[in-house]
């Protein structure tokens, strides 16, 4: 069990607290951080894309006004060289 929790930690997001706790029964655990910003004419299917990446199966989509932020995590396999899960 996992005792005295920083309490800034307790604000996390789920994931973020799974993370926590397996890092502390495993020694450690690594993250990595990536962004990535997409471009494309109008219609292009830079929506579509996104959505595709982070796995969802509704790609239905209503043209995007301005701009749009998306945060996603995705599982890498042992070697942290490829993406395995979303
Ligand atoms: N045939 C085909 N249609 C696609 C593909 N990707 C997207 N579309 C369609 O193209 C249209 C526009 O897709 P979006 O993903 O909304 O394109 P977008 O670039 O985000 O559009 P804006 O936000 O308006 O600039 C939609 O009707 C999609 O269903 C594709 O790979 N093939
Ligand atoms: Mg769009």
């Amino acid at each position: 069990m996992i005792v005295n929790i920083p309490q800034e930690i307790l604000y996390w997001s789920l994931v973020d607290r799974e993370k926590f706790v397996k890092s502390m029964k495993d020694g450690n655990i690594f993250a990595y951080n990536a962004r990535g910003m997409v471009i494309g004419c109008a219609r292009a299917g830079k929506t579509t894309l996104v959505k595709k990446l982070k796995g969802e199966k509704d790609l239905k989509t209503d043209s995007t006004s301005g701009i749009e932020i998306h945060s996603h995590v995705f599982k890498l396999n042992q070697n942290e060289t490829t993406i395995i899960g979303k």
